[in-house]
């Protein structure tokens, strides 16, 4: 390493092992300096400044949106990388026929190589996160180093980071999980930089059994936001199975009755079906005193409490969330949430400094700066099909911010969850909503989920892909194992929560969405709370529970009888039909499965 003037910045730690460590990384990578983050304002403030100098970032319209800045990614580096993204486990059986595997050793070998003085010319920072509240019982830390002054700003909003996390490895007792991150784009000495460094050849590296992450290549996302994707659910997976808890892809929320009565449910959808929206949802005008509170919108961590009660945290501190089709209308609180202090990626630019999207209002700009930095206007969109804002142009937003966030949102010890609700986008054969008779059969229904693709960028559009639980690219290790793992849960639960599925988006035959959704989802969520709570009445059908017309209270929406039958409709020939297609799964999980997956399919299909 050069030893210029700020490379010998004094460790924010006292921990050997972690100078030891990032000693031995700058040794192998060879930045010009190395940044200890922590965590100020001052400092957010100077590299949002560095940014902003250097090009990669534009600061937005202070008076409209403070704090706010707009970046643009190469268009080569847009999204996670499911292909490039490796389980590195001693065997590969134990990571499944779902994940990519190559030999950890192997591996190694290949990713020295390629960190071999990646970050000549950068900075190190590094970045000490923790996931959940620091200091919670739930809660678990990470340190990423990283070349990117980008993920460091945008893990400051996602995570807690900085001098209380190093003060909370101080201490001695925490398991720290090492966090490599280059953009793979080192500097020859005066070689001018790009706004957004990256490299066409991308790794994102998990070793289960070590808890290690190593990232290469892109500066994106859950590529590089590494506390996120890889660390909360990839390797959490991994440590919750061993630990006797549960890392889910899941929002969680709170509903409040009048009476102050509060429910919270946790839910897992595959992408594209509003999960966001879910989890900040604003109940309809009729439902005075009605309230949902958001405890977050895309990870929970649950665990078993001291009595045998599920008790589950947000490991995040943020909303990382996809830009086009938010608006007023479709959920107000993210809208409120990322007016300021918020970072954009990959949004469209407008002449008055503010950000625009796809969804964002009826009417587009009359014209604005595309997510590439080229001129954008309806017309040249109707002509060449140019998009202002990449679909999965991204706000990173603080939580606390969010109108709707829930009182205990940061409650060390977490918020009890009644209910489980898994959904898919299925516009035939699964009715709005169902409850699971137990929880085994709780579990197949979230095995067994699907969801019809909707970008035509992953092909043929409308085809049901399964997508269990929501996990399939999350999942650390075995998918049967992981199910098996649910099963396993129940034995240390005193009340099990009940496990519901919902889908928005079944349709008529003349093609209209038969639920209005958005804000109405509400009258779903107070059947689900009710049944929760052994109150509300349901008719049983072959494939569970599900509501009579006159268990859903409809003050204030006009829903005629015959629709809600038509929605609710479970048709056997279809889901004959249905079960056949959980099977193809099934067949390639299937030296790994539970018996009671086999088990709750024979059943299904003998009532059906
Ligand atoms: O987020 C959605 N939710 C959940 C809201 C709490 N979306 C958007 C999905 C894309 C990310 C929905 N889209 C929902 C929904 O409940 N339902 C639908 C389908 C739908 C779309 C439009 C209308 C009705 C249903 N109606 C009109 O446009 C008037
Ligand atoms: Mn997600």
């Amino acid at each position: 390493m050069k030893q210029g003037s700020n490379t010998l910045e004094k460790p924010l730690t006292t921990n050997k092992h972690l100078i030891r460590w990032v000693e031995k990384m700058a040794e192998l990578t060879e930045p010009d300096a190395i940044h200890w983050v922590d965590g100020s304002q001052q400092e957010y403030d100077r590299l949002c400044e560095e940014m902003v100098a250097s090009g990669t970032a534009i600061r937005l319209n202070q008076e409209t949106w403070p704090g706010c800045l707009l970046v643009r990614s190469d268009p080569r580096d847009v999204a996670r990388v499911e292909d490039r993204t490796f389980i590195c486990s001693l065997s590969k059986d134990s990571a499944g026929p779902t994940n990519n595997w190559i030999d950890p050793f192997e591996m190694r070998r290949k990713l020295k190589e390629l960190f071999n003085g990646s970050m000549r010319g950068r900075t190190m920072y590094v970045l000490p996160f923790s996931m959940g509240p620091v200091g919670s019982p739930l809660s678990r830390i990470g340190v990423e180093l990283t070349d990117s002054p980008y993920v460091v700003c945008n893990m400051r909003i996602m995570t807690r980071i900085g001098l209380p996390v190093f003060n909370e490895i101080d201490k001695g007792e925490v398991r720290v999980v090492p966090c490599m991150h280059s953009v793979g784009m080192p500097l020859a000495p005066g070689e001018k930089d790009l706004p957004w460094p990256c490299n066409d050849t991308k790794y994102i590296v998990h070793f289960p059994e070590t808890r290690e992450i190593w990232s290469y290549g892109s500066g994106y996302g859950g590529n590089a936001l590494l506390g996120k994707k890889c660390f909360a659910l990839r390797i959490a997976t991994n440590i919750a199975r061993d630990e006797g808890w549960m890392a889910e892809h899941m929002l969680i929320l709170g509903v409040e009755s009048p009476e102050g009565e509060k429910t919270y449910v946790a839910a897992a959808f595959p992408s594209a079906c509003g999960k966001t929206n879910l989890a900040m949802l604003v109940p309809p005008a009729a439902f005075k005193g009605w309230k949902v509170t958001t405890v977050g919108d895309d990870i929970a961590w649950i665990r078993p409490d001291a009595t045998g009660q599920l008790r589950a945290i947000n490991p995040e501190s943020g909303f990382f969330g996809v830009a086009p089709g938010t608006s007023e209308k479709t959920n107000p609180n993210a809208m409120a949430t990322l007016h300021r202090n918020t970072i954009f990626t990959n949004v469209a630019l407008t002449p008055d400094g503010g950000v625009w999207w796809e969804g964002m209002t009826d009417e587009p700009p009359a014209e604005c700066t595309d997510w590439r930095g080229q001129k954008w206007t309806a017309e040249i969109a109707k002509q060449t099909g140019a998009k202002a804002a990449h679909p999965n142009g991204r706000f990173t937003a603080p939580a606390a911010q969010c109108p709707s966030i829930d009182a205990e949102w940061e409650n060390p010890e977490g918020v009890p969850i009644s209910a489980f609700v898994f959904g898919g986008r299925r516009s035939t054969t699964i009715p709005l909503v169902f409850q699971a008779f137990n929880w085994s059969a709780g579990v197949y229904v979230g095995a067994t989920m699907g969801s019809e693709t909707t970008a035509a960028a992953t092909g043929a559009v409308g085809v049901v892909r399964r997508d269990p639980m929501a996990m399939l690219p999350f999942c650390g290790y075995h998918m049967g194992d992981y199910f098996r793992h649910w099963i396993t849960m129940q034995r240390s639960l005193t009340t099990t929560p009940r496990i519901f599925h919902v889908n928005w988006f079944r349709k008529s035959d003349d093609g209209k969405f038969l639920w209005p959704g958005f804000g109405e989802n509400m009258r779903v969520l107070k059947w689900i709370v009710d049944r929760s709570h052994g109150r509300a009445q349901a008719k049983e059908t072959p494939i569970g529970w599900t509501p009579y017309y006159e268990d859903i209270d409809w003050k204030g929406l006009d829903f005629p009888r015959d629709d809600f039958e038509k929605m609710q409709e479970v048709y056997r020939a279809t889901w004959r039909k249905e079960v056949l297609g959980h099977e193809e799964l099934f067949i390639d999980l299937h030296d790994h499965l539970p018996p009671e997956m086999i088990y709750q399919r024979e059943l299904l299909i003998c009532r059906l």
